[in-house]
């Protein structure tokens, strides 16, 4: 209750910020975007996780402004950065079931896209879990903020229980191999194997694989030579302050 009555003044007092992991592509190196992860950025306790409220915050609703805050506060960076004059970065947020069934979810993606050139590149993250749930109205929903130029990734792929099938049915344009998988690669022959046949199974379903939690020269090697398209993690750069995701992206310009 006391978590729940903080964060209603954390929002009302604009204390979340976003930091932003790079995401580059495997061949070449060249930052292509981010993932925004929010924090709290806390009057007294400094800056807090997300593992910290953002389960109190789904579960008392204040996931959907904060997660409307965040998709607003992404939307406003790119678009900064593009002003600055970066080259154009595909920024993705990571959207929670509750915000993603939320009925207002299409309308307020619409408002805070920008029209014409400076358009930002935005990428919505979700689980495999808000397509089993609902999937007919989890399918119209996203094909509805689709047609507004929004892009999909699936997120913490392989840890859920979604069939094959749903990468087909559903609207999803890139994939993110979870980092539990990654992590043992490559020499764990099970799992280097498992990380080899999602990469397959997405490219033939011209879908972009993402692969996370990147930590070591061996893991970036090994998926890039199996053409993995991007690769996240801390061999690549751990979530940066704006500031610092900005002096990364120029120094890593396509
Ligand atoms: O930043 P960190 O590595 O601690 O992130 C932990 C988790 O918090 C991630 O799995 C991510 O999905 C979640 N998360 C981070 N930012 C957001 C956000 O803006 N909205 C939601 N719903 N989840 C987030
Ligand atoms: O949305 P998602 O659940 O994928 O959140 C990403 C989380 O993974 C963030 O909390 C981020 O700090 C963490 N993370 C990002 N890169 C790495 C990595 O290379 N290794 C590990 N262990 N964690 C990572
Ligand atoms: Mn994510
Ligand atoms: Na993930």
């Amino acid at each position: 209750i006391q978590l729940e009555t903080d964060l209603r003044t954390a929002l009302e007092q604009e204390q979340f910020v976003l930091h932003y992991q790079p995401i580059v592509a495997a061949t070449s190196g060249r930052v292509v975007g981010a993932e925004a992860l929010i924090r709290w950025n806390h009057p007294r306790r400094g800056m807090v996780a997300p593992g910290e409220f953002i389960e109190v915050a789904e579960d008392c609703g204040l996931i959907v402004p904060i997660g409307e805050w965040a998709l607003r506060e992404a939307v406003r960076q790119s678009c900064a950065w593009r002003e600055a004059g970066q080259s154009p970065l595909r920024i993705a947020v990571n959207v929670s079931g509750v915000q993603f069934r939320e009925p207002g979810l299409p309308e307020i993606v619409r408002t805070l896209l920008p029209e014409g050139e400076g358009r930002a590149q935005l990428m919505l993250e979700i689980t495999e879990s808000v397509l089993m749930d609902g999937s007919e109205e989890a399918e119209s929903r996203m094909r509805e903020i689709r047609d507004y130029g929004i892009a999909y990734a699936l997120d913490d792929f392989g840890t859920g229980f979604s069939s094959l099938s749903y990468l087909k049915r559903f609207p999803v344009d890139v994939v993110k191999i979870d980092r539990s998988f990654v992590r043992d690669c490559p020499d764990d022959h099970s799992d280097a194997s498992l990380v080899e046949a999602i990469i397959n199974m997405a490219h033939s379903l011209d879908l972009s694989v993402t692969a996370e939690g990147v930590e070591s020269v061996e893991q970036r090697d090994f998926l890039r030579d199996l053409g993995c398209d991007f690769l996240q993690g801390y061999l690549i750069g751990k979530p940066l302050s704006p500031l610092e995701f900005a002096a990364f992206a120029r120094a890593n310009a396509p």
